[in-house]
């Protein structure tokens, strides 16, 4: 805390709103507050000694101009966001009032917050871990239930603390072969046994497993990549809007409508849903449609689930065919739509049975698990919804407990970790000094030690808090 200056933020998004909120934290917090602001009844802020609520005006105290009708939370330190003093004063929310507020508080001595400074700060202060910092941005850009869920036990220290877990369990096993070696003639267990090993490995499994977890983390994070795909005018874009309950993409009668990928998120069952409307594959019949044709395909590339869209109303072609021959080349997972099923049935589903089913046999891959839809009159959109939400349950999804990597900051220091470990595991193997183990240990700690900020280097973290709103 020593030495830091206090710093100043708008910390509301800007616009109008019922009320904004001006944040201060560092030692000067509480006399800036007290300087510029009149309390209607009551004690200064630089005399609250524990939290607490003012109400006043907020005044130039150079030319006693009232800006505002304020209420003032003062917090001093210790118990506080960023274990500083500070001050949130709560504005009206507009531009003007916001934006005398903060230069007053700039006259007076606080310096305007760098992105995440105060949550920086919170870290610096040890009032929280990296990973705690880390979740709290992605707390604020959580898209759906579960990626709230998931930032939240993050930011209550779940990750954290599994990670300072295994590297105790780490620095403990170094430190009996450091002694091994500064001491040899002392009669230590030799580092070198087969048990020493076998709790290394055990700690490299626990940090393997964690590291698998990135998968789940991303659909998390950025959801599950959904394109719907099929040849032209099946009713892809009407199956968007009926899915997302808005017009969103443009559909007419014209084979060929949708020339870009449009994508729009939607929440299903607590999950995040990146849903992807293509242009309908078929041999393009001139540029922008050929373009729009690889757009598609690059959206198959990149899709974790693909809703495979068939005109139940009209025959099947071979170009019907060959989308279906593309999905399962490129071993997505792939719900089968049967669309326009308010019109008359034009095949049976058996056209089309085991036309997607693998070696593997996932079910969803089959046309016995095909899903009627009419995307004009909605009906079969809740049975689709339902389809999409089971494959969450089946692997789709996250697991529903323990802790969830969703960075990539992190999967790649758990990866080195596992590398050193491994590298470790082997020396031991190959008889080599317990030295050269030692190194290795050391090296696992310090990509452990990363992921919560016990060693950090600068850049690291002004990569991870350039990324904050300013004022969080
Ligand atoms: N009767 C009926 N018509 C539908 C249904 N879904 C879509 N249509 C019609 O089919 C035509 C094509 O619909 P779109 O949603 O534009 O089809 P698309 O697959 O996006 O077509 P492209 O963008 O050209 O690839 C439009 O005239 C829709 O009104 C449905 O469930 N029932
Ligand atoms: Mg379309």
């Amino acid at each position: 805390m020593d030495g830091r200056d206090t710093i100043a933020a708008i910390s509301t998004p800007p616009g109008e709103g019922g009320i904004g909120i001006v944040r201060l934290s560092g030692p000067d917090a509480l006399r800036i507050s007290s300087e510029i602001f009149i309390p209607a009844k009551g004690k200064r802020p630089a005399k609250v000694k524990s939290r607490r609520m003012l109400y006043g005006l907020i005044a130039d105290p150079k030319t006693g101009a009232g800006i505002d009708e304020v209420l003032m939370t003062v917090m001093p330190a210790p118990n506080t966001y960023t274990r500083e003093d500070m001050a949130e004063i709560n504005c009206h929310g507009g531009a003007l009032p916001l934006r005398k507020t903060l230069e007053l508080v700039l006259r007076a001595g606080a310096r305007l917050a760098l992105p995440g400074e105060f949550t920086k700060r919170a870290f610096l202060n040890g009032r929280i871990d990296l990973t705690q910092a880390e979740a709290v941005l992605e707390l604020i850009r959580a898209k759906s239930d579960m990626a709230e869920k998931a930032a939240l036990a993050q930011l209550k220290g779940e990750l954290g603390g599994r990670i300072k877990g295994l590297s105790d369990r780490l620095a403990g096993l170094r430190a009996h072969l450091e002694a091994t070696i500064d001491f040899p003639e002392e009669d230590i267990e030799t580092g070198a046994g087969a048990e020493f090993a076998d709790r290394i490995e055990d700690i490299r499994e626990a940090v393997n497993a964690l590291s698998r977890t990135f998968e789940e983390g991303r659909l998390l994070r950025d959801g599950v990549k959904t394109a719907i795909l099929g040849k032209p005018n099946v009713g892809k874009s009407s199956l968007l809007n009926a899915l997302l309950g808005v017009s969103r993409a443009i559909v007419t009668p014209i084979p060929g409508t949708t020339r870009d990928v449009i994508s729009e998120y939607m929440n299903l069952g607590g999950h995040a849903l990146k849903i992807m409307d293509t242009a309908g594959i078929r041999k393009g019949r001139d540029r922008p449609e050929l373009e729009g044709v690889k757009r598609s395909l690059e959206a198959l590339d990149e899709a974790d689930l693909v809703l495979c869209v068939l005109d139940g109303s009209s025959g099947l072609e071979k170009e019907d065919f060959e989308v279906m021959e593309r999905i399962k080349a490129g071993w997505k997972r792939c719900i089968l739509v049967i669309n326009k099923t308010d019109l008359p049935r034009a095949w049976p589903a058996s056209s089309v049975s085991g036309r997607l089913s693998e070696p593997s046999g996932a079910a969803e891959r089959d046309a016995a698990g095909a899903v009627p839809v009419s995307a004009k009159t909605g009906q079969g959109i809740d049975g689709l919804k339902e389809k999409i939400t089971a494959g969450f349950r089946d692997g789709l999804g996250p697991a529903e407990s323990g802790p969830v990597i969703t960075s990539i900051r992190h999967a790649s220091a758990l990866e080195g970790a596992a590398g050193a470990l491994g590298r470790a595991l082997e020396a031991m193997r190959a008889g080599m000094p317990p030295e050269i183990v030692s190194i290795e240990l050391a090296d696992a700690l310090h990509e452990l030690g990363a992921i919560t900020g016990q060693v950090s280097a600068e850049d690291i973290l002004a990569r991870i808090f350039e990324e904050f709103c300013i004022g969080k």
